[in-house]
């Protein structure tokens, strides 16, 4: 998945690389750097700091993870946060940029972010997720890499209060009153947000009209067969419906060469939100993979608001989706 967001404590990601937010003398210090330092190995790390001696802000080095689990770290300095009219967001911007093409060019294929700037340097957590989230997706429109961010604290999920009521709203609205149905989704919510496979779903036809000889075609089609069909008809190239669903092209690769390929939920979603489908055609897609949206999960709904509203934006979606602690879109 190019860009994903958990909530946990970096070092313990098995990433290519770790992203350190450092300061320019490359010294161990507080916050995530001193966790990185102490879970890396204090000494051999600072000797190899040392022996690079210095990073301007914006920028990027890269030693061995030592006792990581990640075989690298790349040490990026972000600015500090000066009220944001000292080049605050370019610089920022500039860290996640360079750490990226340092990765690039070390032949990384995953690297983990925390949050640079937004602790000791006081940048807005707010403010710096929406230029982590822009920069890293302006790399990944060109490059191939799996992103992650990884988030310390909620507190930098502040998305507008505005949306986060409309969102409460919506769910209140529509959410099914079965008592069982309620359970079942809040044991739903409470998995890890990597390793749980998606309920499957039998599948539903929406359109009590629809005729027998519909179904059957419908049946017919599978859902990388409905998928092409749908993507050459918007003329869309393969690689912008990719990106813009947050899917691997490898993972695209697959679903194309395999007609027969069973997505998970998320996955299909992510094409139809990458589509601009509307709620019926969304129901159509997730057919041919034997899904559908339910009103009694709160994941569903979300979407489902989403697609209402016409707003397709799946790094917004997938910011409201991890702040109600729901599986993000992709894979
Ligand atoms: N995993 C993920 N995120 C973390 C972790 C962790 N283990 N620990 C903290 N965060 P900060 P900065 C989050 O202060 O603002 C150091 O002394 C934290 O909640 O680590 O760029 C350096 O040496 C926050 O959102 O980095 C520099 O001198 C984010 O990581 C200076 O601090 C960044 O917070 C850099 O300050």
């Amino acid at each position: 998945m190019p860009l994903q967001i958990l909530r946990g404590d970096i070092v313990n990601m098995n990433t290519d690389a770790i992203v350190n937010a450092a300061n320019s003398a490359l010294q161990a210090g507080g916050g995530v750097c001193g966790a990185i330092f102490q879970a890396a190995g204090h000494q051999p790390l600072q000797e190899a700091c040392d022996k690079i001696g210095h990073c301007p802000v914006g920028q990027s080095v890269i030693t061995p993870g030592f006792s990581l689990a990640s075989r690298h770290i790349i040490h990026t300095v972000g600015p500090i946060w000066q009220g944001g009219t000292n080049r605050e967001e370019e610089l920022l911007r500039s860290c996640y940029r360079s750490s990226l093409e340092l990765a690039k060019q070390n032949g990384l294929k995953s690297v983990a972010f925390p949050l640079i700037s937004s602790g000791i340097y006081g940048y807005p957590k707010e403010q710096s997720l929406r230029v982590a989230t822009e920069a890293i997706n302006e790399f990944l429109l060109q490059n191939d890499m799996e992103v992650t961010l990884v988030v310390f604290d909620k507190t930098a999920f502040q998305l507008s209060q505005k949306l986060v009521d409309e969102v409460h709203q919506y769910i209140d609205d529509h959410y099914a009153e079965d008592v069982k149905l309620q359970e079942s989704d809040r044991m739903l919510e409470s998995y890890d947000l990597c390793s749980v496979e998606p309920t499957m779903e039998y599948q539903v036809f929406h359109s009590e009209s629809m005729q027998l000889e519909e179904l059957l075609d419908q049946a017919d089609e599978t859902f990388s067969q409905r998928l092409i069909r749908l993507i050459d008809k918007k003329e869309w190239s393969d690689t912008s419906v990719y990106k813009r669903a947050n899917v691997s092209r490898q993972l695209f690769s697959l679903i194309r060469s395999k007609p027969e390929y069973q997505p998970k939920k998320e996955t299909a979603l992510a094409f139809c939100v990458a589509l601009e489908l509307d709620l019926d055609d969304t129901l159509d897609l997730l057919a041919s993979a034997g899904f559908t949206l339910s009103q009694s999960k709160r994941f569903d709904l979300i979407i489902q608001y989403y697609i209402e509203k016409g707003d397709y934006d799946i790094n917004l979606l997938n910011q409201t989706l991890f702040k109600f602690d729901q599986k993000l879109l992709g894979v």
